[in-house]
């Protein structure tokens, strides 16, 4: 049996293993997510983005039994790209998510940014295609921190939750530096703490000023104490919303259209760049066209153009 066919029929060995994979050579994954993408789409992708020790594990883990009371399967995959480990579950998490770990009906996975060969956020994207495939409803993508690499994750999801806590001044300008234009849904989380409503306050007045205001969904801002569950059914709430949002305004499409159109400009991409460097490999004639550009002998654009033509060549038929 294929590791595809073992995703499909549920087997969760099989199901790692073809992430492992994704992770450490994702070229011998490329067949078996071939196989596995007619049987993608069906999933709700739901992205907790925020900086570290907010609660996003905490809040995961509760949204998670939320969607298990309600019958479905859940994965979880929790993406620290400053973390060297990949495998299981982070200790962390596997503490946070205790109960949830023993759970057959979900999926825990973490991947940090060792090694990975192909960048993270593509080996997240495949590794939730895999749960899509294998049949779980619910996705969760827990990514830590708001810089780019983090909002090229978290661009996978259909709904993005953006995590804040009261009392850490600079949250407010990290919104400002760009997370506020793909959160769906703003969490305040650890609302037991001074300040919790101020916040709401401050982003409100954020939110008014955004382009938001003009769409057909403004995200609305919940407040959760993720450590006793309190506010996480208001959340679930909102996530539904967002979900129903997403269909009803065909929104989703145009979603899944944007990603499968940027992440196939990525694949072409890699291909010929990949080509393109086996082909002429650092050193011989390479070094000798970035002498010819030192000593002005050819300029960039003619020595790129020189160097393209045999695969253009090749092409029409050389
Ligand atoms: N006071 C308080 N603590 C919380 C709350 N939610 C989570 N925590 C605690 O915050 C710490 C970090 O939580 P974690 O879920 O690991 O955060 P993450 O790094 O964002 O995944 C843990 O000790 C949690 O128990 C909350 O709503 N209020
Ligand atoms: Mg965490």
């Amino acid at each position: 049996m294929s590791l595809a066919e073992g995703v499909r029929d549920g087997n969760v060995r099989a199901t790692a293993k073809l992430i492992s994979l994704i992770e450490n050579s994702p070229g011998e994954a490329e067949p078996e997510l071939r196989a596995l993408h007619p049987y993608t789409g069906n999933a709700q992708i739901v992205g907790i983005t925020g900086s570290p020790g907010i609660g996003k594990s905490t809040l995961t883990d509760r949204l998670a039994k939320r969607f298990r009371k309600e019958g479905s399967r859940v994965g979880i995959i929790a993406v620290d790209p400053n973390s060297p480990f990949s495998g299981g579950a982070l200790l962390g998490d596997r503490v946070r998510m205790q109960d949830l770990a023993t759970d057959p009906g979900v999926f825990i996975r973490s991947m940090g940014a060792r090694g990975m060969l192909g960048g993270l956020a593509r080996a997240t994207h495949n590794a939730i295609r895999v749960l899509d495939a294998a049949g779980y409803d619910a996705i969760f993508v827990e990514t830590v921190g708001v810089g780019q690499s983090e909002v090229d994750i978290v661009r996978t999801a259909d709904t993005v939750v953006v995590g804040l806590v009261p009392g850490m001044g600079d949250d407010i300008q990290t919104i400002k530096a760009g997370i506020l234009e793909i959160a769906d849904v703003f969490v305040i989380n650890k609302a037991d703490r001074p300040d919790a409503h101020r916040l709401v306050i401050e982003l409100q007045m954020l939110l008014g000023t955004s382009s938001h205001a003009e769409a057909g969904w403004v995200p609305p801002i919940e407040q959760t104490i993720a450590s006793t569950g309190e506010g996480v059914g208001a959340l679930r709430t909102a996530i539904a919303g967002h979900w129903e949002y997403l269909h009803g305004s065909g929104e989703l499409e145009a979603r899944r259209r944007n990603r499968y159109e940027a992440e196939l400009q990525s694949v072409v991409e890699d291909h010929w760049r990949k080509r393109f460097f086996e082909y002429w490999q650092p050193g011989g004639h390479w070094e000798q066209v970035v002498e010819q550009l030192l000593r002005k002998e050819i300029d960039p654009f003619s020595a790129a153009q020189q160097l393209l033509a045999p695969f253009l060549d090749s092409n029409t038929g050389g």
